[in-house]
């Protein structure tokens, strides 16, 4: 028993001299006592954003995931380049990144230091994520309780950005394994690819699959052939490198599984979306799926859940930030 107690003991001062840097204490109503009414603050101001445009939801959801894979969760992601350091805003992969996912988290933040207690206390980080929640359920999709507790990064550099989100042309080993990288399972990586039921895609990320896919047999067999015809009709060939295209042709604003739908159909927009119907090991999820719309929001639920648990700072790896678009 004596022994018992002493490891016990042990193991409690191990945790206390050694914490871990990459196990911060997230939780539910982390903010109680520090800002109560803070989700209330967040998702009236989200609700505000989202009247004026409805690129509030897809802008601020790829936001987050951008946010988590590149230095974990940590709203690096918001930091504007300065003469002396380039952002990782400012990697090519950023194009995108539509300014309104940045300006609903300064807005919300702003809401939230009008209240004298909440000044400075809630995280950047934390903001994105109740606001990424609070976008879902605002195009229809399931609501849950968010994880909190983040202190914000103190690194934001372009060059990190670097090999660490997913390519249009990923086949699914390259997906899986960069997800796996990032705590993330195929299933979870399947279910948070339905992200692109939602908002728009530059012509150029998958023009190679409708003009030049491999000699003599330019348009991808896996794509529907009425649906290459229409991509091609609305991404011509030199077509303006601005134009972006609807992801879910059939219903482009609302957060819905008819994402796994079109796949069934060969109506996925990139490489890495069809391959989770034609690749036989991620092929059940997507008909599971594709079929009960319950089960799909409940393990979208899940997997953002674990995205919000990625590379979360704590202790002196991180702190709250004035501006959420600057360091302290
Ligand atoms: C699985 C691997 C993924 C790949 C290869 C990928 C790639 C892309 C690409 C190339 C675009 C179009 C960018 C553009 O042309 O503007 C895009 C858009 C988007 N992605 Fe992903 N993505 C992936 C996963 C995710 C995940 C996990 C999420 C969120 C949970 C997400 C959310 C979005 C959203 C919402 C948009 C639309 C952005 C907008 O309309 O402003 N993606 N993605
Ligand atoms: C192509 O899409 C149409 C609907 O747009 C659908 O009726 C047809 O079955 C699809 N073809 C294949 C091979 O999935
Ligand atoms: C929205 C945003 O920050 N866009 C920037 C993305 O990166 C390019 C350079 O790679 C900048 O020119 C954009 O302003």
């Amino acid at each position: 028993m004596g022994r018992f107690n002493l490891l016990i003991v042990l193991s409690l001062l191990s945790l206390s001299v050694f914490p871990s840097p990459s196990v911060a204490q997230l939780r539910q109503n982390f903010y109680a006592d520090i800002c109560p009414n803070v989700e209330t603050i967040v998702r009236n101001e989200v609700t505000k954003k989202f009247q004026q445009t409805f690129v509030t939801v897809p802008a601020t959801l790829r936001l987050f995931f951008h946010d988590c894979f590149v230095q974990g969760c940590d709203a690096s992601v918001i930091i504007a380049s300065t003469a002396s350091n380039k952002a990782e805003k400012d990697h090519p992969d950023n194009l995108s990144l539509a300014g309104d996912g940045f300006d609903t988290v300064i807005k919300a933040k702003a809401a939230i230091d009008a209240i004298p207690q909440c000044r400075n206390r809630v995280s950047c980080a934390d903001i994105l994520t109740i606001a990424t929640r609070d976008v879902i359920k605002l195009s229809g999709g399931p609501s849950y309780a968010v994880e909190l507790g983040r202190l914000d990064g103190l690194v934001s550099k372009a060059s990190d950005v670097d090999g660490r989100l997913p390519g249009p042309t990923f086949n699914l080993n390259q997906l899986n394994s960069l997800f796996a990288a990032n705590g993330l399972s195929q299933q979870d990586m399947i279910a948070l690819s339905a992200a692109h039921t939602l908002g728009f895609s530059h012509c150029g990320k998958f023009a190679n699959r409708i003009y030049s896919f491999a000699p003599g047999n330019p348009v991808d067999p896996t794509l529907n052939k009425t649906y290459a015809t229409q991509l091609q009709q609305m991404c011509p060939k030199n077509v303006d490198p601005r134009v972006a295209i609807n992801m879910d042709p059939i219903t482009p604003r609302a957060f819905d599984n008819i994402y796994f739908k079109n796949l069934q159909q060969g109506m996925g927009l990139f490489t890495s979306d069809q391959v989770l119907f034609t690749d036989t090991r991620s092929r059940p999820t997507v008909n599971a799926w594709a079929g009960d719309s319950q089960a799909f929001n409940k393990a979208f639920v899940d997997a953002m859940t674990k995205l919000g648990r990625v590379g979360v700072k704590s202790g002196r790896n991180g702190n709250i930030r004035r501006d959420c678009g600057a360091f302290n």
